[in-house]
């Protein structure tokens, strides 16, 4: 990591700049290991870095659109070059176990591959108006300067997701990534910059959300910025969204969930219990699309509950560089603590753990399967199911991000319908049957933006539209085909050959029709 300026808090193709407010980057399986030392970006570094954007933009939005897709492909081939140590950085900074940490990288890389193509298409229409003589267009055109700030969990695939087509589409970009991984943020900008990217089209500004992106948020009421993305909590969220409000602008949010995991009585209980545990402890329960509530049809519960609770006894948690581990610690001592309280404010006297002990992992109270050091060195927590959660309590409609889920009970597809689309969010969602008819009413139902059948919760694939409801976003949506709409505004052009003033919907010779014509009965 020798290349890392200390203090770096600003980097602009070819300029670093840093700053004094410090901010060290460590291991959290191992907090004695600091990968580097990061500033925080000044207010003046931020503005400075929406100038060089806004500099740059009347350039990248007249290069062609193939053109910049090839430096879309160069990032993507770079990132491939590179994924086994940008996958062992993300691992090693915010502690994902290395499998997933790889299929971060990877999302990242699909993202690439989707977009090299889509520059060769961003394709508009061509309209027939209804006068001779003229044509009528549509075209995409890039909005301007977009403000990023995206969350630490997915700290290459998620930034992927936006800046991947913002470029493409012409757009150029500020990016202030979580001050939980900015040495990932730091290669992830560099990969972009030798892929060519030109001077002050990707600006990266580091820092804590309280201070440097407080200053990207007030580059929006000084009208530096065109457009927002945010992945994080829905409280700042809203806050966002009442920002950009203000300016007439539509921010693209990703927010929270509490997502829900129905399995019913004909499900296939062995696939069913693979997949919620996957759902609720895969990246420690810290994706916005892990499991919050899992809802059991009353007929399979207690047998279900066995073979769930015999899969969470044999999960390994520990070092995440080991490559056959559940899930490692989280992601920063905030997250644990925000855990910990959960335990401490939600769980009340009615509900029942049905996993013991819980909270943190530490030398002297070690988890059974416990795989590698010294667990009081890293943040590590254990797997928590809480049972008999009813609908009234703050559990249920609590987005935890940590590794802890809720247990209800259904007697119908109906009540499980309503108990999955009753916490107010709206994120991700599963069911688990193979009944026609329950998977047509599920899906007609559930008000998530994003649902599975047969399989987790969280794993959405690159090319599907990503994106919730409720408090869950704005329904705006990542990914795919869809996302382009974020990043870029419909034109309509109307062009008249015809030499003379041709007036629309007054002289436009319809055809008249006797339209008093009817049949003999
Ligand atoms: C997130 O947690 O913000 O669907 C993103 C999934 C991943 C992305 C999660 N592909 O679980």
């Amino acid at each position: 990591m020798q290349d890392v300026p200390k203090g770096l808090s600003f980097l602009s193709g070819s300029l670093h700049e840093t700053s004094t407010e410090l901010l060290p980057t460590t291991n959290p399986a191992n907090v004695k290991d600091i990968l580097a030392t990061f500033g925080c970006a000044t207010s003046a570094q931020v503005d400075m870095a929406c100038t060089r954007a806004r500099e740059a933009f009347g350039k990248w939005r007249r290069t062609p659109a193939p053109v910049r897709a090839g430096v879309i492909q160069s990032f993507g081939r770079l990132i491939e070059a590179n994924k086994e140590a940008l996958s062992r950085i993300v691992t090693r900074e915010m502690g994902k176990p290395i499998k997933e940490a790889r299929g971060d990288v990877q999302e990242a890389i699909d993202t690439c591959n989707f977009f090299v193509s889509e520059g060769r298409r961003l394709y508009g229409m061509t309209v027939p108006s209804e006068m001779p003589r003229k044509e009528l267009y549509t075209y995409r055109r890039p909005i301007g300067v977009f403000a990023c700030i995206t969350a630490g969990n997915f700290p290459v695939a998620v930034p992927s997701w936006y800046i991947v087509p913002a470029l493409l589409s012409g757009n150029t970009c500020v990016w202030k990534p979580s001050a939980d991984v900015p040495l990932t943020a730091y290669y992830f900008t560099q990969l972009l910059n030798k892929a060519g990217c030109p001077e002050g089209v990707f600006n990266t500004v580091f820092g804590r959300g309280g201070s440097t992106g407080e200053a990207l948020l007030a580059t929006i009421e000084k009208g530096m910025v065109d457009k927002v993305g945010f992945t994080g909590s829905t409280a700042v969220g809203q806050r966002i969204g009442e920002i950009c409000g203000r300016r007439l602008q539509v921010p693209c949010l990703e927010l929270g969930g509490k997502n829900p995991l129905v399995v019913m009585e004909d499900a296939n209980l062995e696939l069913a219990a693979t997949g919620a545990c996957w759902s609720g402890f895969g990246t420690a329960g810290q994706r916005c699309t892990s499991l919050g509530n899992l809802i059991l049809h009353e007929k399979i519960r207690d047998r279900f509950l066995k073979m769930l609770l015999d899969k969470v006894a044999r999960m390994q948690i520990g070092d995440p560089m080991n490559e056959s581990i559940t899930y490692g610690p989280m992601i920063s001592e905030t997250f644990m603590r925000d855990h910990l309280t959960h335990l401490e404010t939600l769980i009340q006297p009615h509900h029942t753990l049905l996993t013991d002990p819980n909270g943190r992992i530490t030398g002297k109270r070690k988890w059974k399967n416990w795989v590698g050091g010294d667990p009081d060195a890293g943040y590590f927590c254990f797997p928590t199911i809480v049972d008999g959660v009813r609908p009234e309590d703050a559990i249920y409609s609590t987005e935890t991000f940590g590794p802890l889920f809720n247990v209800m009970t259904c007697r119908s597809i109906d009540e499980a319908i309503g108990l999955a689309n009753g916490t107010g969010y709206g994120l991700s969602s599963a069911i688990y049957t193979d009944t026609p008819a329950y998977i047509y009413q599920w899906k007609e139902e559930i008000v998530a933006g994003m649902t599975s059948i047969n399989n987790s919760t969280t794993g959405a694939e690159a090319h599907l539209p990503f994106g919730g409801n409720g408090k869950s976003g704005n329904g705006a949506r990542q990914s795919g085909v869809w996302v382009i709409d974020q990043f870029t505004r419909w034109q309509a052009v109307n062009w008249d050959l015809s030499g003379t003033l041709q007036l629309a919907q007054m002289e436009t010779g319809y055809i008249e029709a006797d339209l008093h014509y009817t049949l003999p009965t």
